[in-house]
């Protein structure tokens, strides 16, 4: 007997693999260009696929999506973050949500560290200053930047991430202070890091990492309060979600002297216009959302997504699943 395969919609050509296992399974469209999709273009396609893999950078499955896909049984996420989908209401519709941990981990903590370092010892301007000619020679006042070594490292959130992160920071012979809902035994005795309120961790940090996913608690976690409780002498990294730190906030901040640096890999919004006042900032380094950015890891990324999709769609358990709850009978 013919069987009718599920009819899928990807919103991009992602990287080998994933495509390709899809089609296997799948009737298959794919979003060719090199911009995201319209969202109105967006919102017709989704009105006859059975499910979708999407980017949570440029997808947005909210009420009015997921209202406008009827047959929509699955939506996986090419990446480990789902700020970008509805939860509650894709689960009332029996609507799978899936998503890519695991497989970025160590390469988004790696990026974390990368900013951290660049941050601190100047890299970027050091680049800019040889590039422009700038560069006649030594002297005892240039680029004196942050010592990494023997500082103390904050990371907000101590999950997957944050826990890659604290692991490098004892490489760094840091100290590393960790703020969570809730305190993290196993993760403290593999990495060293202690628990504390964000006001001390704060409060006593040379360094504060973001790593803690984007909720409605965690919006607008780091606002002007919590600016005025760091170190002037201190630098912050943001590889998590741009609105977990308040933008006006991070902008007077840094323009007034409150914190030293910061470096980010998430804006709000994403991308930044040119004209935005952020990039007026001299002691801030942005990069365009490139954590998990590296051959292998996407390529490990569109698997995983791919494989989540195809599971949920024929019928097996996907190896992630945000709401198992949806597969009970
Ligand atoms: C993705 C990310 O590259 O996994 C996440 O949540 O933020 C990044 O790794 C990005 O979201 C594109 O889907």
């Amino acid at each position: 007997m013919h069987v009718k395969k599920p009819k899928v919609f990807l919103s991009w050509r992602f990287p080998d693999p994933g495509p390709q296992l899809v089609m296997e399974h799948c009737e298959t469209q794919v979003w060719e260009g090199q911009a995201p999709i319209e969202r109105t273009q967006f919102l017709s396609v989704l009105a006859d696929v059975d499910g979708v893999l999407v980017s949570n950078a440029t997808e947005q499955l909210d009420r009015e999506a997921i209202d406008a896909a009827p047959r929509l049984r699955c939506i996986s996420n090419f990446g480990v973050g789902y700020d970008n989908v509805d939860v509650p209401y894709a689960t009332s519709r029996r609507i799978a949500v899936c998503n890519t941990p695991g497989v970025l981990t160590e390469t988004t903590a790696d990026h974390a560290f990368a900013l951290l370092l660049a941050a601190a010892r100047r890299i970027p301007e050091g680049i800019i200053h040889v590039k422009e000619d700038r560069w006649r020679g030594w002297n005892p006042w240039l680029l004196v930047g942050r010592e990494v070594n023997g500082a103390t490292l904050g990371i907000v959130g101590l999950g997957a991430i944050g826990t890659a992160v604290a692991r490098r920071a004892r490489g760094f012979g840091m100290s590393v202070l960790y703020w969570s809902r809730a305190p993290k035994p196993h993760e403290e005795s593999e990495t060293g890091a202690v628990y504390s309120s964000l006001q001390f961790l704060l409060q006593s940090s040379d360094f504060v990492c973001i790593t803690v996913a984007l909720t409605p608690e965690t919006r607008g976690l780091i606002g002007a309060r919590e600016f005025a409780l760091m170190k002037p002498a201190a630098i912050l990294v943001n590889v998590a979600r741009g609105p977990i730190v308040d933008r006006s906030a991070l902008y007077d901040a840094l323009h007034d002297g409150t914190i030293s640096g910061a470096a980010l890999d998430v804006t709000d919004p994403e991308p930044l216009r040119g004209t935005d006042l952020l990039l007026t900032l001299p002691n801030l380094l942005i990069v365009p959302h490139t954590g998990s950015a590296t051959d292998r890891t996407r390529s490990r990324m569109s698997e995983l997504a791919a494989r989540n999709l195809t599971a949920a769609l024929c019928g097996e358990r996907p190896l992630h699943i945000v709401n198992p709850e949806v597969l009970q009978n």
